[in-house]
């Protein structure tokens, strides 16, 4: 299947006309970009292929300001089924694939879940022929790399093209402009195949870079004024410098609604443009167009669509309003007021101002329909999209599209019945629940291959990796001692493989026959990664007073990153490291826990972490957690969840069985009920051993080094803040049933085959997670595409 000499060829060549020598004084960064390069030109005769096909019919495009997709080399061999081949022949030339595969840097073009969704969705729809295009920013500087300097964050800027990203083809030629009040600039794509697995198509995420009309200006070059002379471009390439680090949080800045505008104007103006180049009608546009917004970041596309059709096209506003609200879908991904983006009107009117009048124009006709169906003024009010000088940018997004949908049941069920409740009874055809997935290419094939070998030896074919509901099949081995025990011994060597980069990454020796209980995801307190804090301490503490406390020895690892201006998420990682601090250096202990704060956690890191784990921490409120995706990781490698009722976690465990898992806590109508009453003082004053490790922020037993963080923390919890009650998550409520679920997986970890088989009943009925199943769900049941393989 492979020409092993042929490729050989190329990458030599390439080095030479890259780099001016030969392969073997080529520095490992420059083999990657060889050997990538080299795949390029192998696959862009399909890659045109299936462009051309796709044309012919309807097609779907996510806009999405967020992309995480990660590294591609391993990625793009896999999926092309060539990755032993390579592997091979570069082991010939005497390459270790490995070394070139990790100084790939991530391509970290997003914050969390909702960027690496977006990811994920983008290769599932290319292996499953389903057409689909990406449509973001080529931002220069992704999420900050995080380093962890004496227990705090301290965050540096990413620099992901330092190599230079031969997985893109810039396409000058389908430069377009983006116009605002005060600047005109240009938007050029940048495309990325993405590369199905086991089918001929590549799908294509096109992200536009921002750079200036005029590169320079001579006149004022020639005057000496040099610094002015290059203003221009800097302002216009500041649009596209760097991603906001806020996940679940809206920043209302003026250059984060310059980015929306920016990407989206210049997707829709590629769109009308081949629309119109295939000689189609634009009354026409939502028959061969289906949009999907990813949350409200680019719902800029409903006005600016209107503005492209009304004044560039000169359709009635009618007829361009009907094309609008055909085309675009919307998915919400949280209900975290907070995250909620509102602009300030004056914003839009200042930057953006023919899409502000757009903007009052559609709150005009909605309010008048509104009334048509009687409803009344108070209810007006707080449905209208601009109320009190600000955008409501959800508002628009329900009432400008023909869709919403939640990302899982729970999620959507109280989309529905609470959150948006009044949109639901005014659109209910609308909405529609979506339960979000993984691409099982990326998140056990290239990360965990000898977990994938064992599963595909037992099913004698690859299948299961397209069709992850065959390893359904896989339950009757629940009871196989022997497979149990490979199944183990493969735990292990991933656990050892993950010690060993701890080692090298982070400094610390890890026991690898420990429990590895790990929580990794973006740093908030819903999250609830202070519970898990407290229990570590609190755990300490009784080993302390009782030291032959028979436990299984435990390694507690954390990875998170907390938006910079996060103050108590800053704070709640200087807490963890301050408490690892006292337990790893504490020999009395030190053979029974230890804590890890991997820094920088990110994609590449995650898929060493996955595989290794023991124990997934899913802990936030109940209510809280839209769905959750990285619990579908642990899961597909074969992890117990000790988890809340949240999010997908529902779901998982009503597919895995309860008794695979360790459930606990609050349930969401319970929260409600309590709501209004709710006193952690209470539990404070009646459980000591709460007490003890809650007191640990204010009685000197740690030091935030003065910066008042954990004092800050402690009445956050105890008296609350302005905006918010005391411990509005609910911390010191679940801290006891915590403390149970946690004593319990103890105990169930003492039997190691009971346990092997919770694991492997887990990964057995992992498949509605594939993300195979959700795009397909969304190709069918929302954009109406059809599946669309080349020949
Ligand atoms: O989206 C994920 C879900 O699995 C998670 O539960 C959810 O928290 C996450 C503003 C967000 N919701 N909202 C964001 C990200 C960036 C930003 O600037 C909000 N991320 C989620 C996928 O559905």
């Amino acid at each position: 299947m492979l020409n092993k000499e042929a490729l050989k060829d190329t990458m030599k060549k390439i080095i030479k006309i890259d780099y001016g020598k030969t392969l073997e004084k080529a520095k490992d960064h420059e083999k990657y970009v060889a050997l990538s390069k080299s795949i390029m030109e192998q696959i862009v005769d399909r890659w045109i292929g299936t462009k051309e096909t796709y044309e012919e019919s309807k097609e779907a495009y996510y806009l999405s300001a967020e992309f995480l997709m990660g590294r591609a080399l391993g990625n793009n061999l896999i999926n092309l089924g060539i990755y032993e081949d390579v592997k091979e022949l570069l082991n010939e030339m005497n390459i270790d694939i490995n070394k070139v595969e990790e100084i790939e840097e991530d391509a970290g073009l997003g914050n969390g879940g909702l960027g690496r969704l977006a990811a994920c969705f983008m290769d599932s729809a290319a292996t499953c022929d389903v057409p689909l295009t990406g449509y973001g920013i080529r931002y220069s500087h992704g999420i900050f790399r995080q380093k962890i300097v004496d227990g705090f964050q301290v965050e540096k800027g990413d620099n992901w093209l330092k190599y230079g990203d031969p997985w893109s083809i810039r396409r000058e030629e389908n430069t377009v402009l983006v116009r605002f009040a005060d600047q005109i600039v240009k938007a050029i794509p940048y495309d990325t195949p993405v590369i199905g697995y086991g089918t001929n198509n590549i799908n294509t995420l096109r992200l536009w870079q921002c750079e200036p009309l005029v590169d320079f200006d001579f006149e004022l070059f020639n005057e000496q004024k040099y610094d002015e002379a290059v203003r221009g471009k800097n302002k216009a390439q500041d649009i596209s410098r760097v991603l906001y680090p806020n996940d679940s949080n809206d920043d209302g800045k003026i250059l984060r609604l310059k980015q929306q505008y920016f990407f989206v104007s210049a997707s829709l103006q590629d769109l009308i443009r081949k629309h119109k180049s295939l000689n189609r009608d634009l009354l026409d546009f939502a028959k061969y167009n289906s949009v999907q917004l990813n949350d409200t970041h680019p719902t800029v596309a409903i006005p600016e669509m209107m503005r492209l059709l009304v004044d560039d096209e000169e359709l009635s506003w009618e007829d361009a309003w009907e094309v609008t609200r055909k085309t675009f879908a919307y998915t919400n991904h949280t209900i975290l007021s907070e995250a909620l983006e509102k602009w300030w009107n004056g914003y839009f009117k200042r930057i953006l101002p023919r899409i502000y009048e757009i903007i009052e124009k559609i709150d005009e006709e909605f309010i008048r329909e509104l009334k048509a169906k009687n409803y009344e003024k108070e209810k007006i009010a707080e449905m209208r999209i601009v109320r009190d000088d600000m955008i409501r940018m959800a508002h628009l997004a329900i009432h400008g599209t023909y869709a919403t949908n939640g990302v899982a049941q729970l999620h959507t069920d109280i989309l529905k019945e609470t959150e948006l409740n009044d949109w639901y009874k005014l659109y209910p055809e609308r909405f529609q629940n979506k339960t979000n997935g993984i691409t099982p290419r990326r998140w056990i094939r290239l990360c965990n291959k000898e977990l994938s070998s064992l599963i595909t030896e037992l099913l004698g074919t690859e299948e299961w990796v397209k069709n992850l509901d065959l390893l359904k099949n896989l339950e009757k081995y629940a009871n196989d001692e022997e497979l149990l025990e490979r199944f183990l011994s493969i735990k292990d060597e991933k656990k050892r493989e993950l010690a060993s980069y701890i080692k090298k990454n982070e400094g610390i020796e890890v026991d690898d026959k420990s429990i590895f209980d790990i929580q990794i995801k973006r740093l908030h307190e819903y999250k609830r990664q202070l519970l898990k804090a407290f229990y570590i301490l609190d755990l300490y503490y009784r080993l302390k007073e009782n030291p032959t406390m028979d436990i299984n020895p435990r390694t507690f690892i954390f990875g998170a990153k907390a938006a910079p201006g996060y103050f108590r998420a800053k704070g709640i990682i200087k807490f963890i490291n301050e408490i690892a601090n006292l337990v790893n250096n504490d020999k009395e202990v030190n053979e029974k826990i230890k804590i890890i704060f991997v820094q920088n956690y990110r994609v590449s890191y995650a898929e060493k972490l996955f595989p290794a784990a023991d124990v997934s921490e899913q802990i936030s409120t109940a209510g809280k957690e839209a769905s959750g995706t990285g619990n579908m990781k642990f899961m597909l490698n074969g992890t117990p969840t000790l988890g809340t009722y949240d999010g997908a976690n529902v779901e998982i465990v009503a597919e895995a069985g309860e008794e695979n898992n360790f459930i606990f806590g609050l349930r969401v109508e319970d929260i409600k009920e309590m709501k209004d009453s709710y006193d952690p003082k209470k539990y404070y004053e009646e459980i000591p051993a709460l007490r003890r490790v809650v007191d640990t922020l204010i009685d000197g037993t740690f030091s935030d080094g003065g910066t008042g963080m954990f004092y800050e923390l402690y009445t956050s919890l105890l008296e609350g803040a302005s905006w918010h009650t005391a411990d509005n998550y609910f911390i010191f409520a679940d801290f006891n049933m915590y403390k149970d679920a946690q004593d319990e997986v103890d105990n169930a970890y003492k039997d190691r085959l009971e346990w092997a088989k919770k694991c492997w009943l887990n990964m057995a009925n992992a498949g509605k997670f594939s993300s195979d199943r959700t795009i397909l769900q969304y190709a069918n049941e929302i954009w109406s595409v059809d599946q669309n393989p080349i020949k």
